[in-house]
């Protein structure tokens, strides 16, 4: 009897190793995000394709989020109808078809490593690459996109592949996006505004024929730390068999046990089901989906207006670097990370303006990383105190200001040991506790003495 029990265990064991997820939601939603993701908070994003030949977007009127500046969008503007996009496409472009931009995508300057060196030194832990956005050109040879890939059209190189080994080396983790649509694809089935494609298969045919392969060979080959997809809005995700591609993922794939994904698996997952819940410009009014949510939940954005490079943006579009760190601060305060994205151009370098936010980020992280990674958000954080985040770590809190002024700030912290100014350990902080409330005066800082160029941080270590 003992002997069969323990047969019968060993066989429960290993079915249950075996098959872990079912392909339900119920079953994948249990899936917990890895922990290094968590604990990242700051990844950089990468629109990157024949969009960025044209580089061109709406300028935002007043600096405020508008779909319409969105510079990757730029053929599915114009088949929208959009008027600046279809006019700017005529005068400089003759009206040639898209398709054109693919070969002229030579990415001659594009060096991985250099993108590497970058990110390790703005302070991100990892970096997501659009493998293919809505145009339907792939960034490594998919055999399911034979002709229209960066291999086959334009740079001729597999530009998927030498970003994941250049990230690999710096150490960085990394993925990709990957668009479930394809506007102008005759085999797929939604959109084209009106002009069905005589050859449209049916939505599970689409994926079971182009989504799942793609997405199968950026895990298996590329062995993607994170799977991003996007499109997947004209489908319910039943139809876009994300159900199942999440179980093989979970289960068999070489990730298996790290990859990290993220909700946008059908027209009824956003903020619902499968990994982190994503926000895009949420703090400009964008898509809110999962803001501020008890589950893991990333905010993407560009640092201008777009994710595409916009080449008439100026830096009146950019976000000062003060702005890109209190993005950065107010997701991790919320409990999210930030995937900040640069849009490269199309010979492969990263505009210096986005450079120089990147490293501003970096030399801020230098000093402060401590309040940054692996922290959480403080869910007893004192309301209303404009410009002033607080994150927790431990038994310690951190307070993040980027308000101006020394008036002290009084508000219920516990048992206070020790304040002291994060990269300044010799300032004297002013700071009294009396019945658990903190009164703390920001320190006006001598000239040169400020460890950061803003935003101080003040260590609240408590008993
Ligand atoms: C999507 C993409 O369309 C966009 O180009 C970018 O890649 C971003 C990260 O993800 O964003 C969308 C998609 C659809 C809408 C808005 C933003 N929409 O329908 O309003």
């Amino acid at each position: 009897m003992k002997k069969l029990m323990t047969a019968l265990a060993l066989v429960v064991f290993a079915t249950s190793l075996h098959a872990a997820y079912e392909a339900k939601w119920e079953s994948i939603d249990k899936r917990p995000v890895p922990q290094w993701w968590k604990d990242a908070k700051f990844g950089i994003f990468i629109h990157w394709g024949p969009y960025a030949v044209p580089a061109f977007g709406n300028i935002s009127k007043d600096g405020k989020f508008a779909w319409d500046c969105y510079a990757e969008w730029y053929q599915g503007f114009m088949l929208k109808g959009k008027k600046p996009y279809l006019d700017h496409h005529e005068k400089f472009y003759h009206n040639a078809p898209y398709g054109n931009f693919a070969a002229e995508f030579k990415a001659e300057h594009f060096d991985a490593a250099d993108w590497a060196k970058l990110f390790k030194k703005a302070g991100a832990k990892y970096v997501v690459l659009t493998s293919k956005h809505h145009d339907g050109y792939a960034l490594w040879p998919s055999p399911e996109s034979p002709y229209y890939n960066s291999v086959a059209m334009g740079s001729g190189r597999d530009i998927a592949g030498e970003f994941c080994k250049a990230m690999r080396e710096a150490g960085l983790k990394r993925g990709f996006y990957y668009s479930m649509l394809e506007y102008a694809n005759p085999l797929y089935p939604g959109i084209r505004d009106g002009n069905p494609s005589p050859f449209a298969l049916t939505p599970e045919e689409w994926n079971k024929r182009v989504n799942l392969p793609q997405l199968k060979e950026l895990a298996e080959i590329y062995e993607a730390d994170i799977i991003w997809p996007d499109g997947e809005w004209d489908y319910h995700s039943s139809r876009h068999c994300s159900e199942e591609y999440l179980a093989w993922l979970y289960n068999e794939s070489k990730v298996k046990d790290t990859v990290v994904v993220n909700d946008r698996w059908g027209k009824d997952c956003r903020g619902r089901h499968g990994g982190h819940y994503t926000t895009e410009y949420v703090l400009e009014g964008g898509d809110k989906s999962g803001d501020g949510a008890e589950h893991p939940w990333e905010e993407c954005r560009g640092i201008g207006n777009s994710f595409g490079y916009s080449r008439f943006e100026t830096p009146k579009d950019y976000m000062s670097r003060e702005r890109c760190v209190e993005t950065l601060v107010n997701c991790v305060s919320r409990g999210g990370n930030l995937l900040l994205n640069v849009g490269p151009t199309a010979d492969g370098r990263i505009p210096a303006i986005m450079q120089d936010r990147l490293l501003a980020i970096g030399r801020w992280l230098d000093v402060n990383g401590e309040a940054i990674y692996a922290s959480s958000s403080w869910k007893k954080a004192p309301k209303g105190l404009a410009g002033i985040y607080f994150t927790q770590k431990g038994s310690d809190l951190y307070l993040i200001s980027f308000a101006a002024g020394s008036k002290p700030i009084s508000f219920a912290a516990g048992d206070v040991k020790a304040v002291t100014v994060l990269g300044a350990p010799s300032v004297n902080v002013k700071w009294s506790v009396k019945d658990g409330v903190l009164t703390v005066t920001p320190p006006a800082f001598a000239n040169g003495e400020m460890p950061c160029e803003f935003a101080p941080v003040l260590k609240i270590s408590r008993k």
